[in-house]
């Protein structure tokens, strides 16, 4: 079979199945669709009000449609729409895109099983990064807002500490506005551009809350306020039962200090932090070394601290293999995500490729997000009762739930790539 034809049957199969609308070893689609994009063989009728026939299709019938015009096809037929967001580059995000090697992190997959299975939980993602243009047009509706603060007054009026916090913190300035960097306005973007919106790109996300902190950096002072900011917003959330603070699930953080030692004097307090955040439930998700070491062996900050609260990530690439110039390691290093020419949002507007450990990042802190939202009793007990607890879980679903890759292998703890789909599967049967 072609590469091609085995997106379409993936797909084309996921869909069908979400209907249960016969025997799912037959494909299903919309008539017209078909004929107007393919050569494929029109069969019997399965429902004509919604033009869906069944459908044969041999490899002269679709090899002709390139990844895009197939993408494109299914956006048009409203059998396909469930799965398929209608974002305007959507194919270009070989990261979503079910993938013929498997390179996508099964998100479609996921999207599909998680429909009307969310508790309605607003999940708060802070990135700790330069900051967020959190006016972008993909980005905005996302953007975390504190309810509990009048912007633009210079009085603390939620009494938090943080004048005029209204979208997070700027650690750089201190003060509420937020710079407009584009690298986090990337980061931002994979985490949680607006899904299914017409507009740019979507997140792993379609919807959800990114706080922005300005705080990235290498020195220990501002990344711990960075940090406190958020530890400060979940304490209120908690201690408030949630009318005041943020909800916060995970933080990311595409920065560190390359091969740096986490137990050693000058850095042993950024552990300490994330030991403190995971008590209220926060993961903390961080992007190795751009670079083809083993960060056992040459340290890297903060991918290599110790903390059960720490998710560290590396690099995958289209071809679903790690991408060359990724830090890994056996003990340090948790998983792959991709990160190898990722399309997402920069400021004004824009949209950009980026490569690199910080694009790998946010779709594992976006992931934790998605996963939190997601409606089991059980689960959603935890959540309430035992916020720390519900975090280890969460790490060790994802964790437990990678794709097995033969290049993260002995070289990442769980020794493979973020799969979505089997995570959120996991979650709902917790
Ligand atoms: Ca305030
Ligand atoms: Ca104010
Ligand atoms: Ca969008």
């Amino acid at each position: 079979m072609s590469k091609i034809s085995f997106a379409i049957f993936s797909i084309l199969f996921i869909s069908f199945s979400l209907d249960s609308l016969a025997s799912q070893s037959k494909l299903v689609a919309q008539a017209s669709a078909i004929k107007q994009h393919t050569n494929c063989t029109i069969g019997a009728e399965v429902f004509e009000a919604l033009d869906l026939y069944e459908v044969t299709c041999d490899e002269k019938g679709y090899n002709s449609l390139t990844t895009s015009s197939f993408v494109k096809f299914l956006k048009n037929a409203p059998i396909a729409k469930r799965a398929i967001p209608n974002d305007d580059r959507f194919d270009e995000l070989w990261n979503f895109v079910p993938s013929p090697v498997g390179a996508d992190v099964s998100a479609v997959k996921a999207w599909d099983i998680a429909r009307g299975n969310f508790s309605g939980r607003e999940t708060v993602v802070a990135v700790i990064d330069g900051g967020v243009d959190i006016e972008h047009e993909d980005l905005a509706d996302n953007i975390w807002n504190n309810q509990q603060e009048i912007p633009g007054n210079n009085v603390d009026d939620d009494n938090n500490g943080y004048v005029d916090d209204i979208n997070g913190w700027n650690v750089y300035r201190n003060m509420g506005q937020i710079e407009k960097d584009n690298h986090g306005t990337h980061v931002a973007g994979i985490i949680g551009a607006k899904g299914n919106n017409q507009i740019g790109v979507t997140g792993i996300n379609w919807k959800t809350k990114i706080m922005g902190i300005s705080g990235a950096s290498g020195d220990t002072i501002t990344v711990l306020k960075a940090y406190n900011y958020v530890l400060k917003q979940k304490k209120l959330y908690l201690e408030s039962n949630g009318s005041k603070g943020a909800n916060i699930v995970a933080t990311n953080s595409s920065f560190g200090i390359d091969y740096a030692d986490c137990n050693s004097t000058e850095y042993t307090l950024w552990n300490d932090v994330y030991e403190e955040l995971g008590k209220v439930g926060i993961l903390n998700v961080v992007a190795t070394i751009n670079n083809e070491v083993n960060v056992d062996v040459e340290g890297d900050v903060p991918s290599g601290c110790d903390s059960e609260y720490v998710i560290s990530v590396t690099n995958t690439n289209i071809d679903n293999e790690k991408y060359q110039f990724a830090g890994f390691g056996k003990k340090s290093i948790d998983l792959g995500a991709p990160g190898t020419d990722i399309l997402s949002t920069v400021p004004d507007d824009g949209y950009a490729f980026m490569t690199g450990t910080s694009m790998a990042t946010p779709h594992v802190a976006g992931a934790v997000a998605f996963l939190s939202k997601l409606k089991n009793e059980k689960f959603n007990k935890i959540q309430n009762d035992d916020p720390q607890r519900s975090a280890k879980i969460l790490k060790e679903i994802l964790l437990n739930t990678t794709d097995s890759l033969s290049t993260l292998k002995g070289r990442t703890s769980s020794g493979g790539k973020l799969n979505l789909f089997k995570s959120t599967k996991m979650l709902l049967n917790y």
